[in-house]
């Protein structure tokens, strides 16, 4: 299996992020990125390339052009408007207040494109989620020109980022932007899994009106997990989508065995609305010892889930999203993906 990854996607290096009523070091550091690469390294999963650039398009294909704007400037007018700290929302549009005009002032802005307070901006944030999201149409190119699976090691994440909102420690939702690509290169029907603990909110949002991308995510119930707002079974796509979208919540501790359940409802989905490209949104936070999330899986698991994934045969792109337990967070990373190579036969 080819893996992309770019030096470049650590150069976001917030220093703090508002949890648990304290601001503290963030969970989604940079060095998350070279603990996955040494696992890749240590397995030899597959040769380690890097991304080329392919620039702001395949990006506002799914974003809207005010927000990717906004974020490309929000660190300087932040520091501008005379803040000495990180760019942290503090004020929302919500429900009682306007949620139609965008505030000139940055602090006002912040807030309109913000899901919560959970991610900072800070210098670098924009360069890295640029670099992120060139890993993972990479990674796309690969699979697309030689059937073979890719890894892209994408850092920072993206499930969580909507048309125009950065949250959950994403800002372009690079899962997103490769299914989109996958549509504009002539691809009928393609599906993003999302394994990761978080519900894929941004994903959802993207695509909930159209049949094009089935989308599904197996999470924690958002009536006790991030992103709360979002997530609900009843949520099943409107439109010409009415159908593809599927969410599977399940409660805090939840195990594999239950887990696994879901994930066979979600590939008898797949196999039923004949998609031709599988991206995976692959978050390791379900791992028993993750220290934000609450499920239970163990490092065998992600093997077999990786077996599982394989059994539908797809065109398949592996993305990077969340997984906080540091020290595993390779070994169960890799592990979906030497299940998949093993089922396979790649
Ligand atoms: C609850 C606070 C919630 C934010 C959690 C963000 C999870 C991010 C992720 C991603 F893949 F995007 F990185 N904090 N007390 O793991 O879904
Ligand atoms: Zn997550």
């Amino acid at each position: 299996m080819r893996v992309y990854s770019s030096e470049a996607t650590k150069l976001r290096r917030a220093q703090t992020e508002l949890h648990d009523g304290q601001l503290m070091a963030p969970f989604e550091c940079p060095e998350r990125v070279d603990l996955v690469l040494k696992r890749v390294r240590e397995t030899a999963i597959g040769e380690v390339v890097a991304p080329q650039d392919h620039g702001l398009e395949p990006v506002l294909a799914v974003h809207d052009a005010d927000y990717v704007a906004f974020l490309g400037r929000c660190w300087a007018d932040w520091q501008a408007a005379g803040n000495s700290g990180e760019a942290i929302p503090t004020n929302w549009p919500a429900r009682t207040l306007r949620g139609d005009r965008i505030p000139g002032h940055i602090g006002g802005q912040l807030g309109f494109y913000a899901l919560g307070g959970d991610t900072s901006i800070c210098p670098g944030t924009f360069e890295a989620a640029l670099a992120s999201k060139d890993v993972a149409l990479s990674a796309l190119d690969h699979t697309l020109e030689t059937g073979e699976p890719s890894f892209g090691l994408c850092r920072p994440p993206g499930h969580h980022a909507a048309k125009d909102q950065f949250g959950g420690y994403c800002f372009f939702n690079n899962a997103a932007v490769v299914a989109q690509k996958a549509l504009d290169t002539g691809l009928g029907c393609v599906t993003v899994l999302d394994v990761d603990f978080h519900h894929g909110n941004g994903t959802q949002q993207i695509f909930y009106d159209r049949a094009e991308v089935l989308t599904q995510s197996i999470h924690g119930d958002p009536d006790q997990c991030f992103p709360y707002y979002l997530g609900y079974a009843d949520e099943r796509g409107e439109g010409e989508g009415l159908g593809y979208n599927v969410n599977y919540p399940l409660p805090p501790g939840t195990d594999y065995a239950t887990w696994a359940e879901r994930l066979e409802l979600a590939l008898a989905e797949i196999r039923d609305k004949k998609a031709e490209l599988l991206v995976v949104s692959l978050g390791v936070d379900t791992f028993e010892g993750d220290p934000i999330s609450a499920f239970r899986l163990k490092s065998d698991d992600f093997r077999d889930m990786g077996r599982r994934l394989a059994g539908l045969g797809l065109p398949t792109v592996f993305l990077l999203e969340g997984g906080y337990a540091v020290a595993e967070i390779g070994v169960n990373a890799v592990n979906v993906l030497q299940g998949f190579e093993a089922a396979s036969g790649a």
